[in-house]
């Protein structure tokens, strides 16, 4: 079998979330190219060498431009926050690398048009590239898409999202990076809002063609975090004000015809990770919230009133997709499969010669919809989506 040399830049939250998906594909489910750990990059050399150890990394670099001349790395994964996106990837492809980059694609349209259009041109010798979006690949929204695309639902009429947490609903949660618009382009609305827009379109087919919406921001200053780790920190005496929205709102048209609804906040008390979304048709409906991950609420319209009502699909039988790889039927999955799934369709996509889904098109066009969301709230104005 031939072997994929990875590069991961970032060992944070999503850096550690990429490693292990890198590590178990190949021990769950038989790829077609054999990817290897080689190098983990990070600027503090301690710090990255540590983390290379834990995290099962062969070796290391403190410089991403580095990492991009070694010839045991034929794939860069991008999990370093938005700003350094556009920048690394658009390298990346220019060397020759097929990319996996973190979402939200970039920090602004004209970064992620930019990334886009270096995919493209990377795409016509044979460089792939992908967004992502790891939610696709939890089973039961794999399988919603699945059940819309044979026509369960009929038409559907309602798309109903939400994305909510709440790290930081204390206003003396420490400033992280999220919070910081240089770093992460803007607030509830990139971070979680992205998901949303990216799965209802995933599980519909359908796109976005309007929206009207609201930023706020709850909490102006916070205090500068001294360390921090993840979605935690240690406060320090100093304070500094939030660049971006701490929850987001929209209401939607798609270009079918069906209307939706989006909120993403992380003041939602006691929500951790709530990705709810239902989408109702004029066959039957269908309900997902991520905090019962394996879970798919199913109505059938066309059922006897009498006996009619949602009903719980666990998806966890092998013939849902992806769990055939994993346990037997009720042993449940979690966050971190999503990962591995979506190294397994990258890594697939890479041996058969296809492009990747989501794109960096795709993810381009998420953007779109985030930046139409911020100028509606800005404007106060109905923002169309470019086709
Ligand atoms: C923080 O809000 C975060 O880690 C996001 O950055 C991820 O994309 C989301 O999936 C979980 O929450």
């Amino acid at each position: 079998m031939t072997n994929l040399g990875i590069g991961l830049i970032g060992y944070a939250f999503m850096g550690a979330a990429h490693s292990q998906a890198w590590r178990n594909a190949p021990r769950f489910f038989d790829l077609p190219l054999h990817p290897d750990l080689n190098v983990l990059c990070g600027r503090n050399e301690e710090a990255v060498q540590a983390a290379a150890g834990k995290l099962g990394w062969s070796t290391t670099e403190t410089d991403w431009r580095a990492l991009l001349q070694r010839e045991d790395v034929q794939l860069v994964d991008v999990c370093t926050p938005g700003d350094s996106h556009a920048e690394i990837a658009i390298a990346a492809l220019e060397a020759g690398k097929h990319v996996l980059c973190e979402k939200p694609l970039a920090n602004t349209v004209a970064e992620a048009e930019a990334m886009a259009a270096a995919a493209a041109k990377a795409a016509a010798g044979g460089i792939r590239s992908m967004v992502g979006f790891t939610y696709r690949r939890v089973p039961a929204i794999a399988l919603a898409r699945k059940l819309v695309a044979e026509g369960k639902l009929g038409t559907v009429r309602h798309v109903r999202a939400q994305y909510l947490q709440d790290w930081i609903a204390d206003p003396e949660a420490p400033l992280s990076w999220r919070l910081d618009k240089e770093k992460a382009g803007s607030g509830a609305l990139g971070d979680i809002g992205a998901h949303i827009v990216d799965l209802t379109q995933f599980i519909t087919g359908d796109r976005i063609a309007e929206v009207s919406g609201r930023l706020e921001t709850f909490v102006k200053e916070r205090p500068k975090a001294e360390a921090h780790s993840g979605l935690s920190g240690t406060a320090s005496a100093e304070r500094g004000p939030v660049t971006v929205d701490d929850a987001a709102v929209f209401i939607a048209n798609f270009r079918s015809g069906a209307l939706g609804v989006f909120e993403a906040t992380r003041f939602a008390t006691g929500r951790k990770n709530a990705i709810r979304i239902e989408i109702n048709g004029s066959l039957g409906s269908l309900a997902f919230d991520f905090e019962d991950l394996n879970l798919l609420h199913y109505y059938d319209a066309t059922e006897d009133a009498e006996t009619a009502g949602f009903r719980r699909i666990l998806a966890t039988e092998p013939t849902h997709p992806y769990v055939a790889a994993w346990w037997p039927p009720g042993h449940l999955l979690g966050y971190e499969h999503g990962f591995t799934h979506q190294v397994v369709d990258l890594v697939t996509a890479i041996a058969e010669g296809k492009d990747p889904e989501p794109s960096f098109a795709d993810g381009l066009q998420v953007q779109r919809v985030l930046a139409a969301v911020e100028d509606s709230s800005a404007s106060r104005q109905w923002q169309e989506i470019p086709e």
